[in-house]
Order: structure tokens, then sequence, then C-alpha cells
């Protein structure tokens, strides 16, 4: 096999929304000595974007969409098991949501296991979660972290809702708030007074570390 083959199948699998190949190819590229994050990072996730892009383009439909998201949970399968960061040093908690009006749950779930596996407690509220759940939560459970996960830019109102109720709850000075998700950016991070921006779980993970150290 070509030295990038194997990934290059993956990629293609989740394209083609082969959900009955997606898990075998992932499994063949673990075979052939790949890291299950160069997996992720190389093969399902620019598949699931380029799914997106057809969808914009009016290629795929919907129901392209809704079976993208289910390969793409397919293909994490094999991976999960790996998926995992060695340096447990500053655990904490972290009250993880996807905002209200968003049910995209994938980033928000490798972020949740990511975090889980670098020995932080993670209260992961599920998908479409108004404000102030999330900050009832982050008080009862006393937050060090609140991860907010959001894809659709329309639900970018919802964190200023979830960051105004941390601050009329008198949380904000005692935890951190992090944001990820396809809408958002260092810059919409740092215009919002969040504490941080992920690009992806890796860099999730990094900056929880980061933030609790200082
Ligand atoms: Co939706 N969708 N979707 N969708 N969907 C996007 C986001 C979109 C960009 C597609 C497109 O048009 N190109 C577009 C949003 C446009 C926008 O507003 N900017 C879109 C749209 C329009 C919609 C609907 C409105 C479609 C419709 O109904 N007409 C609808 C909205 C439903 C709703 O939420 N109310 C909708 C529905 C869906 C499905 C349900 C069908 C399905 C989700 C299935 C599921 O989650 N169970 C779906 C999917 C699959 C996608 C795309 C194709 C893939 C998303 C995904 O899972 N990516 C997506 C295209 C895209 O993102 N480019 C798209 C893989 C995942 C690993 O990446 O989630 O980015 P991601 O997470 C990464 C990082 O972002 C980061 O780490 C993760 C791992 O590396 N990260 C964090 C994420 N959260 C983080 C939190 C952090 C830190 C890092 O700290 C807390």
């Amino acid at each position: 096999m070509n030295d990038n083959q194997a990934i290059q199948n993956v990629f293609q699998s989740v394209v083609d929304l082969d959900i009955d190949q997606v898990a075998a190819q992932v499994q063949t590229a673990l075979e052939n000595g790949f890291p299950a994050l160069q997996i992720l990072n190389e093969g399902l996730a620019p598949g699931v974007r380029m799914v997106g892009e057809r969808y914009e383009r009016g290629e795929y439909y919907l129901t392209d969409l809704v079976l993208a998201g289910e390969v793409m949970k397919a293909g994490l399968v094999p991976l999960e098991p790996f998926l995992t960061h060695s340096d447990v040093s500053a655990a904490g908690v972290v009250v993880l949501a996807t905002v209200k009006g968003d049910i995209h749950e994938i980033g928000k779930n490798l972020v949740a296991t990511m975090l889980r596996s670098a020995g932080f407690q993670v209260v992961d509220l599920g998908v479409d979660v108004p404000a102030q759940r999330i900050v009832e939560t982050a008080r009862q459970k006393r937050a060090n972290v609140v991860g907010l996960s959001v894809l659709l830019t329309p639900m970018i109102n919802e964190l200023i809702n979830v960051l105004d109720g941390l601050q009329e709850a008198g949380l904000r000075p005692q935890l951190k708030v992090i944001i990820g998700g396809a809408c958002t950016t260092p810059e919409l991070a740092n215009e919002l007074g969040c504490d941080g921006h992920g690009a992806d779980a890796v860099a999730a993970i990094r900056l929880c570390e980061q933030l609790l150290a200082t």
C-alpha cells in the first residue's frame, strides 16, 4: 500500500458515505501503523468537511449530511481506544455542551473523550443545551472550565447568553470559558471575552491544561 493510501481510503469512504466500509478502512489504517490522530485529522475530519462543502454546493442533500454524521461515528469506533493523551497533569472539572439551537455533537464528543483520557472530569450536557442549564451545572459541579461547542453561525449569540449568565451568577471570575466548533475562531473568542479557542480536540486539551496551570 502507498504511503498515505490507507488514510486516503478512509477519507474516500467518508466522502462516499460508505457506512459499511469506513470502520474497516480505519482498522486497516491502524494496522498499517498510522497513529489514530493522523487518521482522524487527515482522513475522517477532512472527509466530513468535504461532505459539508458538497452539501453547501447543492451536490449532497440533507439526508447525506445526516448519513455523514453516522459514517463519522462509525469511523470513530475503532479509533476511540487510541485517542488518548498521555500528560495527566492539570486535571480539573470541565462542563461541556453544544449550545442551544445546535445539535452537532461529533466534535464535542471527541473533545469529551480526549479530555477524559487526559484526566479531566467531564460533565457532558449534550447538545441543544440552554444557557441557564450550563450556568447552573457549572455552579453545582464547581467547574474549572466551561467548554462550549457551536457549529452554526446563527447560534453564536448563545455563547453570549452563557457568558452573561455566568457573569450574573457571579461565577465568571472563578472559571475559564473556552469555545470551539466550525464557526468559531480565536478572534471570536477574544471578541466575546472567552479565555480561549480550540481548533481541534488536541488543542482543546492543551488549552485546558494551560489555563488551569496559570
Ligand atoms: Co450540519 N452544518 N447542519 N449537520 N454539518 C455544518 C456545521 C455546515 C458548516 C455544513 C455546510 O453547510 N457546509 C453548516 C453550518 C453553516 C453555518 O452556520 N456556518 C451546517 C448546517 C447548515 C446544518 C443544518 C442547518 C442543515 C439543515 O437542516 N438545513 C442543520 C442544523 C441542525 C441544528 O444543529 N439545529 C444541520 C444538521 C446536521 C446533521 C444533524 C445532519 C449532522 C450532525 C450529526 C451529529 O452531530 N450527530 C451535520 C453534519 C455532520 C455537519 C458537517 C458536515 C460535519 C460536522 C462534524 O461532525 N464534523 C458540518 C460541516 C463542517 O463542519 N465543515 C456541518 C466533524 C467534527 C470532528 O468536527 O464538529 O468541527 P467539528 O469538531 C472539531 C473542532 O471544531 C473542534 O474539535 C473537534 C475535533 O477536532 N471542536 C472544539 C468542536 N467543538 C469544540 C469545543 C471546544 C474545542 C474544540 O471547546 C469547548
